[in-house]
């Protein structure tokens, strides 16, 4: 070890340990407004930052502008599939009004209007070595779409603050209508030819995206609409739509906001998660040697992972207490269409084995499924079984809340983000202070 890097793990490990003694003693002390476990713990439950597009409540779950997944199902236009078209929620989320099937329909054409790729964009992408992981390439191919920003224009030819609503409202509805058509040349180029399918102009944003991607099947269309829809927002504290909110504070504008929510929500705690837990599953059936494993078989390979200090992935969440709302609607739709799938019933099994085993641990706050858990199961039954893809897929259905909230965060004006950090010298100082108060 280099003399730099020894002298750093000397110094790190030694004020871990203090931290963690600190926490033992002082966890719940207030320091300021919040507790010293708070200000260690990831800010967990702060309540510091406004979000109108949706709410996240612990034991419920997500709600769009007060719509829980199921009423969207009912009450959110489906055009000519059978899921909520992502077009809807999108509107709602924007307008707090849950839309017509007309005003769904302008959205579509709206965004197929809007959708224009410069060439640049595309060229870039293929100048990366094929093995850059699908999420790398996504980032890039959006910040390369940058140049395309009306807010950076304006914001460099000079226009007032009254006006950046209007330039952040064109530019997130231009990447939205640009996204699916960036994230199926990611694709196609990375696990097909590299040739381009074309946009077919009859079919809705999430229909089109499938059909770009090469699939073309009626229910992987349907599961895209849903997809699209239940992966779209999470309230404002999650990693992504978090970042997006940071980095626009700055006014960045939503193509470098939105690139750089693509780089949290490409970490394996977050939207890579979806990745992880199909080829979890597929490294399980292998060993085992069959795609039909017993409860037992499950249970003593998810003790193996969890022996190896990995975490099951899919399960656990930092806020939700109990199953996820946005798993239970994928299950509702295997249930429908591909119930007798194995690797969708491995899914179905893992979810009955491995929530009394994390709750055996002791310190896990939330056993049960996340909305990673189950996606993987129906992509591959449609037969898109490259997992490195998945997140991409999440990213393009999360644009529609954050860019959504972005344009909320600037037509109300809200400030620079700036919370205030510590040092432990000085939280040590802080409880000493209030030991003596
Ligand atoms: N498997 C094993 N251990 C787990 C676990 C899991 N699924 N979930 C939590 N834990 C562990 C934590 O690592 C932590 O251990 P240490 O104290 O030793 O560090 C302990 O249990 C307490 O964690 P927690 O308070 O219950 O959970 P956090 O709020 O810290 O973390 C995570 C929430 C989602 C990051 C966590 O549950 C996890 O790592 N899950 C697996 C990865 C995953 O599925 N991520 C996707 C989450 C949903 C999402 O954002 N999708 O995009």
């Amino acid at each position: 070890m280099d003399p730099l890097k020894a002298k750093f793990k000397e110094k790190a490990s030694a004020l871990s340990a203090e931290i963690k003694a600190l926490l033992k003693e002082h966890g719940n002390t207030v320091i300021d407004s919040v507790t010293v476990s708070q200000a260690y713990g990831g800010m967990r439950d702060i309540k510091s930052m406004i979000w109108e597009t949706s709410l996240l409540d612990a034991q419920e779950g997500i709600r769009f502008r007060g719509f829980s997944i199921p009423e969207l199902q009912e009450k959110l236009p489906t055009g000519r599939g059978k899921e909520p078209l992502p077009e809807g929620l999108f509107w709602l989320m924007l307008t707090g009004e849950i839309p017509t099937e007309e005003e769904a329909l302008w959205l579509t054409n709206e965004w197929e209007r809007r959708c224009k790729v410069p060439q640049h964009v595309f060229d870039t992408i293929n100048a990366l070595p094929k093995d850059t992981h699908a999420m790398t390439m996504f980032t890039i191919g959006i910040n390369a779409l940058q140049t395309e920003s009306i807010f950076a224009h304006r914001y460099e030819e000079g226009f007032p603050k009254s006006e950046y609503w209007d330039a952040t409202y064109e530019d997130s509805m231009n990447l939205i209508a640009c996204l699916p058509v960036v994230a199926a040349a990611i694709y196609r180029r990375k696990y097909k030819d590299g040739s381009l399918i074309a946009p077919n102009t009859r079919l809705d944003w999430a229909a089109n995206f499938a059909h770009m991607m090469g699939y073309d099947d009626a229910d992987f269309k349907n599961l895209m609409r849903l997809y699209m829809t239940i992966h779209a927002d999470h309230e404002g504290g999650n990693a992504s739509a978090h970042t997006t909110h940071l980095v626009g504070s700055t006014l960045s504008d939503s193509y470098l906001s939105f690139a750089a929510a693509m780089n949290a929500l490409a970490g394996p705690l977050h939207g890579l998660a979806n990745q992880e837990v199909i080829k979890w599953i597929f490294e399980m059936v292998e060993e085992l040697g069959t795609t039909k494993p017993t409860s037992e078989q499950i249970g003593d390979y998810v003790r193996k992972t969890l022996a190896e200090g990995r975490v099951v992935p899919g399960y656990g969440h930092a806020v939700l207490r109990k199953p996820d709302p946005r798993f239970t609607a994928q299950k509702v739709f295997a249930e429908k269409y591909c119930s007798n799938d194995d690797i969708v019933q491995v899914v179905w099994k893992v979810f009955e084995t491995v929530p009394p085993i994390l709750q055996t641990l002791g310190k896990i706050k939330n056993p049960w499924p996340n909305v990673d858990a189950h996606s993987g199961a129906l992509l591959v039954h449609y037969g898109m079984t490259e997992y490195g893809f998945y997140t991409v897929l999440f990213g393009v259905s999360r644009a529609l809340g954050v860019l959504a909230a972005g344009c909320w965060s600037r037509a109300l004006g809200f400030p620079l983000e700036r919370p205030k950090s510590l040092t432990t010298e000085l939280v040590k100082e802080m409880i000493a202070e209030k030991a003596t108060a």
